[in-house]
């Protein structure tokens, strides 16, 4: 028996694990790793599930070919001719913007999906990039953009020293922390707490971090700008705002916040005005405070508009950037991204309705759009790594039957899905323990600095190929090379481009130096180990891949400190506080505001034993209480008369689902997980356990405009019983 070191690539917290494997390689035991700095030992169901996850026998082995309906094994050279016609064919015929890409959520975990995003993107040349950042945290984006100029600069409630945490619209018991990488949540919420801390939690559910918490407030769903309003009118003129940074627009700021006293704030949000009022000073009398707000604050109609404002209040309190408050992370690896350019967007807009792009992506909701509607620039092709939009995505039903139109479509995946299904060619990426780790991306958002590295725990066989070659090799089929060039080259090119880069910044440590004698100090089996053993030793901490390696229970880097005014690269060189599109968006917050109050509203629910759509096929993580049922306040259920089944309906479709009646829900909410409504796919137990899919449910028409955001939150529906 062997024990191998692997991260968790499931969520945020990015837990350490201690896997048990057989000679033969299978997984007999998953454990947290006690050992690890910064998860402790920390495990939940789901990585417990890692093993059963891992040897899924409903993964797919080989590249699959679809021929008319029929599905059949490929071989990897085949499948690649395949997708070098279907793609040259379309960029030959209809040019290079008529192939679209799109990034799924687990290409913000996996390290090949981090590394050949900017290859892959670069050497497709459209303007067709969507990714799931547009169905999730686009706004936090924005708002950062406009406010500190560079849209990474995202804040991370330093909540092992905070002394007050305002929580809006995430549950972090559950989801165990989003653009928030604090592994073992419940233990750092109980500590919290313990030491004398406060707690309030904000949601139109009494989540489990609801329930964990001191204080909590029924929110009409979509209205949490509207009480982060109110705090700010509260903060500026009750005079409480202590602005330590450096800020432009604090007059215009507070005009801009008059109307929304809390009283005008409690109207629309259903929050009691004198509790508004007193959270504000709470907030400012506090000696630390966050406020932190994921997805209830994020897929929400103005969720730009909320996002700013968390940051707002962060820094009128005097809290942003110390300890105690939202702080920035320094990374081990990501430094050399951090350009300092001031931020830029609108640089192409959509084709059919006109949107901005964002960090160089159109929104998700119309990928569907560019696909339908016939003329020059139309999207023909699609590559999809790693995403699940039929069930995913706002009107996803939509989305298959764009998809089912295109003349080329080929997915990234390890499962025949309700998206991938649709495709003419699946690539499998191999098993989660045949893959190397590295945690690109969680680094901006850790609560600590933080870095750990799991080399691959299984070899491939001599059949399967790593996610890397894949998206390599897609890489330099966009960029018409033929498919004898070998995978390697992208890499080498990534880093040749990585070392000019470097040497030629003014104040790098290896300015002016000659590439290839840089080149030759760079370490690595393959090259993926290469480019992070590159971007390793050009980082802030003096680490190499050897030393991670040393390591695998991860290194440590230190609590986070201040360093905000090196972030900072707004065209003024101060915060904005009040950016223009943003106070331009208040047009569309007004209307809103006037017009009449829905009188039911759809929300989601995250699951502890779930993970958006695919992990419903691991026997351990599906039923129980993982259901995907209707959640309906009591109230509703009587006065709309249902019964076990009931018909939900909004602009986008109708669903018949089964109904829970609880008080756990606001009265006037109801609550569908997603990620669920099962069909076609390969995945057999997933197939007993279906579900429906919520997202038949959400509009793809109404958007969050600054950023394109989804909105699957706060979605006007009406509730009516089923006649069986
Ligand atoms: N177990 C599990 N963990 C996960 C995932 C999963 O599917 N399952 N998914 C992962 C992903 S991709 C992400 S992005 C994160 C998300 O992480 P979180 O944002 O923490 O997770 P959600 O459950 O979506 O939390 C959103 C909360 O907002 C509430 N809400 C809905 N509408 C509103 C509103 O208008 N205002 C307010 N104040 N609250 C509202 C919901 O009731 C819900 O409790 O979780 C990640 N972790
Ligand atoms: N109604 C509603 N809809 C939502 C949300 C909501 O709260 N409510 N949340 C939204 C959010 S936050 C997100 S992030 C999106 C997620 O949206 P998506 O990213 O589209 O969906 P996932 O279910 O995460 O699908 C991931 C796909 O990646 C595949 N996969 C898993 N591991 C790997 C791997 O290692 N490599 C590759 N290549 N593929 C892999 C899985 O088989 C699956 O098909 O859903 C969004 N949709
Ligand atoms: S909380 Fe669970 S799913 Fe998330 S990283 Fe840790 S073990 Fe994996
Ligand atoms: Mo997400």
């Amino acid at each position: 028996m062997t024990t191998a070191h692997r991260t968790c690539p499931i969520c945020d917290a990015v837990c350490g694990l201690k896997i048990d494997l057989d000679p033969a390689g299978r997984v007999t035991k998953v454990r947290g790793d006690s050992d690890d700095p910064f998860t402790q030992g920390y495990i939940c169901p789901k990585g417990a599930s890692l093993g059963s996850l891992d040897e899924d026998p409903d993964r797919l082995r080989h590249p699959m070919i679809r021929e008319g309906d029929e599905w059949r094994e490929a071989s990897w050279d085949e499948a690649f001719e395949a997708v070098e016609r279907g793609i040259t064919g379309v960029i030959e015929k209809y040019g290079r913007d008529a192939v679209a890409v799109y990034f799924g959520n687990p290409t913000y975990h996996t390290m090949a999906g981090f590394l050949y995003r900017i290859p892959l993107i670069q050497s497709l040349a459209t303007k067709n990039v969507y990714s799931s950042g547009t169905i999730d945290h686009m706004p936090k984006h924005v708002a950062c953009a406009h406010l500190y100029g560079d849209p990474f600069a995202i804040a991370v409630p330093d909540i092992d020293r905070t002394d007050y945490l305002l929580v809006l619209g995430a549950n972090p018991m559950e989801s165990h922390g989003s653009l928030f990488c604090a592994p073992d949540m419940p233990a750092r919420l109980r500590a919290l707490r313990e030491r004398g801390g406060k707690l309030v939690v904000v949601d139109p559910r009494r989540t489990r971090t609801a329930k964990h918490c001191d204080e909590h407030f029924f929110v009409r769903p979509g209205t949490d700008s509207v009480l982060l309003l109110g705090i700010v009118h509260t903060l500026l003129q009750e005079n409480l705002a202590k602005v330590t940074l450096d800020v432009a627009g604090l007059d215009e700021l507070r005009e801009l916040t008059e109307e929304f006293s809390p009283a005008a704030a409690e109207v629309l949000c259903g929050v009691p005005a004198a509790d508004i009022a007193r959270i504000a000073r709470e907030l400012a009398a506090a000696p630390t405070a966050v406020v932190y707000s994921r997805m209830g604050g994020s897929v929400v109609e103005f969720g730009t508009i909320t996002q700013w404002l968390v940051d707002v209040i962060n820094i009128l309190t005097g809290n942003l950037d110390r300890p105690g408050g939202p702080m920035f992370t320094r990374t081990a690896a990501l430094e050399v991204f951090r350009t300092g350019q001031p931020f830029e967007y609108g640089r192409w807009h959509s084709r059919v309705k006109g949107f901005p792009e964002v960090l160089g992506e159109l929104p998700t909701a119309t990928l569907p759009d560019e696909i339908e509607t016939p003329g020059e620039g139309q999207v023909r092709a699609l590559i999809n790594i790693a995403a699940n939009q039929v069930v995913a995505a706002p009107n996803g039903p939509r989305f298959g039957r764009a998809f089912d139109s295109l003349d080329f479509m080929v997915c990234v995946d390890p499962y025949l899905t309700e998206t991938t299904r649709r495709a003419h060619v699946i690539l499998p990426p191999p098993r989660i323990l045949q893959m190397p780790h590295y945690d690109f991306l969680m680094q901006i958002v850790m609560v600590r600095n933080y870095t750990r590295y799991s080399p691959a725990v299984l070899p491939l066989d001599d059949d399967q190929r790593s996610e890397a070659e894949i998206l390599a090799r897609l890489t330099l089929i966009a960029g018409g090379a033929p498919l004898q060039v070998p995978a390697g080259a992208v890499d080498e090119g990534f880093i040749e481009q990585l070392l000019t880069g470097a040497t030629q910044m003014p104040g790098s440590p290896v300015e002016g130096m000659d590439v290839a004698t840089l080149r030759a100090t760079i370490e690595g089996d393959d090259g993926p180990e290469q480019i992070l053993d590159t971007l390793l030793k050009f980082g802030p901490y003096g680490l190499s891949l050897a030393k991670l390696k040393e390591k695998p229970n991860g290194i440590d880097l230190g609590p986070l400190e201040p360093r905000l005014k090196e972030l900072v690269c707004t065209p003024s060189g101060k915060i904005e506080l009040t950016p223009e599109p943003i106070v331009a968006d208040f047009a569309r917050l007004r209307a809103r505001l006037a017009a009449p109050v829905p009188e039911m509203l759809l929300i989601g629910r995250r699951q502890l034993r779930s993970n958006n759509s695919w992990l419903h096929n691991v026997p351990a993580l599906v039923g129980g209480s993982n259901r995907c049922t209707l959640h309906v306040n009591p109230a509703d259920v009587s006065r709309l008369g249902l019964g076990e089944k009931a018909v939900v309906r909004s602009s986008a479709g109708e669903l018949v689902v089964d109904v829970e009646p609880t008080d756990s829900i606001m009265p006037g909410v109801v609550s569908l997980p997603h990620g669920w409504g099962h069909a076609g796919s390969s995945q057999r137990v997933a197939a007993q356990h279906p579900g429906v899919n919520a997202n038949a449910l959400t509009d793809e028409l109404v958007v969050d405009v600054p950023s394109g955001n989804a909105v699957f939150n706060g979605v006007p529906v009406t509730v009516g019983p089923h006649a069986a």
